[in-house]
C-alpha cells in the first residue's frame, strides 16, 4: 500500500513513525495518541464484561444515552406559548447534509394535529374540471419520486438583525431542516383534476387548529412541488404534518403546508393574516417586500460554534458547515479565518442537490491563537451571500424575514466561540 498524502503535507508513514515516540502528536501534526499504556485500550471495559440486549430490545432504535444532549431547542421568551410556537434543529451536533426525523425544527400555529390515516382525506377543489377527493391509500397509487429539499422558516436568524443576539447556531440558523421526501408530484395530482385557463393560484390549507393558508402560484406548484408522505423514507411525524405535508422547494418554510387537507384551484392569490402581515418584510422606508418566497442563499459554520467550542489544542483540525440555496445548488463556499482578511474556498463533500443543504469542510493547522470566523456561500445561480451590513443597507434593521447575511464567530484561545459582528 502506497502512502496516501494526509492533510498538511502529514503521510501515513509520518503517522507510524509518530507513534513509536510518547507526545510526538504534537510534532507531526498527528491527532493520534502516542502516550501508551492508555488503560481505555489495555484494559478490558465494563461492556466487555457482560453480554448486551438482545435483538428485540429496542423494536424502535433510539440514540445512545450519551447523545441525550441532542435535541431540539426552544428559546422561551421568543414566543408567549408552545402551541404556536417554534424549536430549532441541533445543526451543530449534526454531520453531513440529512437531518434525522427526531431532529428536524418543528414551527406550528395551532400545535400538532394527530390525524387518523384511515380518515384522512386531501380535496382539490375551485377551478377544475373535477373536483376530487383522494384517500391517503389513493395518493399511493400515483407514480412517486424521491428529493431531498431544504426547508427553511423566513424568520430563521430573524432575531440577528439589530446585531449579534443569540450565542449559538441552533438557534441563530436552527430553523431549518433537510430532509428525503416521497410523494406525488403536485402536478399529477393537478392533472388529474383539470386546471382550467383560468387557475393561475392555489390555496394550500392544513387540517389542524390554525388551518393555516396559504397561496401558491400555480407555475411553482406545476413545476417541483410534491405532496410528500414519507420523510427519511418512513411515514411523516406528526409534528411534519403526518400523514401528508406540501413540500414547496427552495420556498419559505411558511408555504410548505403540513396535516395538508385542501388544494382550491383559483384566478387571484388568497388574503389573509400569514400572508399580508406575518410574512412580510420591511423595507427601511416602511414599505413591504411582499411576494419574497425563494430562501437566498446562505451559509452558516456549525463547528467550532458556540455550543461547539474546540476541544483540543493546537493543530489538526476540521472546521465545518452547512449552504444552501432556494435557487439550486452551493458550488463553493468560501472560508475565512482572520475576519476576511484571506479567504479560502472550502472542501464540498456529499451529494450537490437542487435546493437541498450542502456540507463544507476546511481542514487546517490551527496554531491556538484566536480567531474571527466566517463562511460565504457561492450558489448556482452566481449569487454571493452578502454580509449582514450589505442586507441592512437594502433592508434597514426593522426587518424579521430573510436574513441570509454571513455570520462571524470569535474564537479565542481556549476554543470558546461567540456570536459576534464585525465593522
Ligand atoms: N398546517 C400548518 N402548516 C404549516 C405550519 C402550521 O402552523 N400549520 N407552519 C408553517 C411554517 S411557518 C413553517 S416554517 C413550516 C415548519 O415546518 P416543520 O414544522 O416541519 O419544521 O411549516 C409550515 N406549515
Ligand atoms: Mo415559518
Amino acid at each position: 500500500m502506497t502512502d496516501s498524502p494526509h492533510k498538511n503535507g502529514t503521510t501515513r508513514r509520518g503517522f507510524l513513525a509518530g507513534t513509536a515516540v510518547a507526545g510526538a502528536a504534537a510534532i507531526t501534526g498527528t491527532v493520534a495518541r502516542a502516550d501508551a499504556p492508555d488503560p481505555a485500550i489495555t484494559e478490558v471495559q465494563p461492556w466487555a464484561r457482560y453480554l448486551g440486549e438482545g435483538v428485540d430490545a429496542r423494536p424502535y432504535g433510539t440514540p445512545s444515552e450519551h447523545e441525550a444532549h441532542v435535541v431540539r431547542r426552544n428559546v422561551e421568551w421568543l414566543t408567549a406559548d408552545p402551541i404556536s410556537s417554534v424549536n430549532f434543529t441541533p445543526i451543530h451536533e449534526l454531520d453531513g447534509i440529512i437531518t434525522p426525523n427526531g431532529l428536524c425544527f418543528e414551527r406550528h400555529h395551532g400545535g400538532i394535529a394527530e390525524i387518523d390515516p384511515a380518515q384522512y382525506r386531501l380535496m382539490i377543489n375551485g377551478l377544475v374540471d373535477r373536483e376530487l377527493i383522494f384517500t391517503l391509500e389513493d395518493l399511493m397509487r400515483f407514480p412517486r419520486e424521491n428529493r431531498a429539499y431544504f426547508l427553511e422558516c423566513a424568520a430563521n436568524s430573524g432575531m440577528e438583525w439589530r446585531g449579534a443576539q443569540l450565542n449559538g447556531c441552533q438557534y441563530t440558523h436552527g430553523m431549518i431542516h433537510n430532509v428525503m421526501y416521497t410523494g406525488v408530484r403536485l402536478r399529477t395530482l393537478l392533472e388529474e383534476a383539470g386546471v382550467q385557463p383560468e387557475g393561475e393560484w392555489l390555496l394550500a390549507e392544513g387540517a389542524d387548529a390554525s388551518a393555516m393558508t396559504r397561496s401558491i402560484p400555480m407555475e411553482k406548484a406545476l413545476d417541483d412541488c410534491m405532496v410528500a408522505f414519507k420523510m427519511n423514507g418512513e411515514a411523516l411525524r406528526p409534528e411534519q404534518g403526518y400523514p401528508v405535508r406540501l413540500v414547496v422547494p427552495g420556498w419559505e418554510g411558511n408555504m410548505w403546508v403540513k396535516w395538508l387537507r385542501r388544494l382550491e384551484v383559483g384566478d387571484q392569490p388568497w388574503h389573509h393574516r400569514e400572508e399580508t402581515s406575518k410574512y412580510t418584510d420591511l423595507f427601511a422606508d416602511g414599505r413591504a417586500r411582499r411576494f419574497t418566497w425563494e430562501m437566498d442563499a446562505k451559509s452558516i459554520i456549525t463547528s467550532p460554534s458556540p455550543q461547539k467550542p474546540i476541544s483540543h489544542g493546537p493543530g489538526p483540525m476540521v472546521l465545518t458547515g452547512l449552504a444552501w440555496s432556494g435557487r439550486g445548488t452551493i458550488p463553493r463556499v468560501d472560508v475565512t479565518i482572520d475576519g476576511g482578511i484571506n479567504w479560502h474556498e472550502a472542501r464540498m463533500d456529499g451529494p450537490s442537490w437542487d435546493k437541498s443543504l450542502h456540507r463544507f469542510y476546511y481542514d487546517f493547522e490551527w496554531d491556538g491563537s484566536p480567531m474571527i470566523i466566517q463562511s460565504r456561500a457561492h450558489d448556482s445561480t452566481g449569487y454571493v451571500q452578502p454580509t449582514k451590513d450589505e442586507l441592512r443597507e437594502v433592508r434597514g434593521e426593522n426587518s424579521i424575514y430573510h436574513n441570509n447575511g454571513i455570520q462571524t464567530y470569535a474564537v479565542a484561545a481556549d476554543g470558546s466561540v461567540e456570536n459576534v459582528e464585525i465593522a
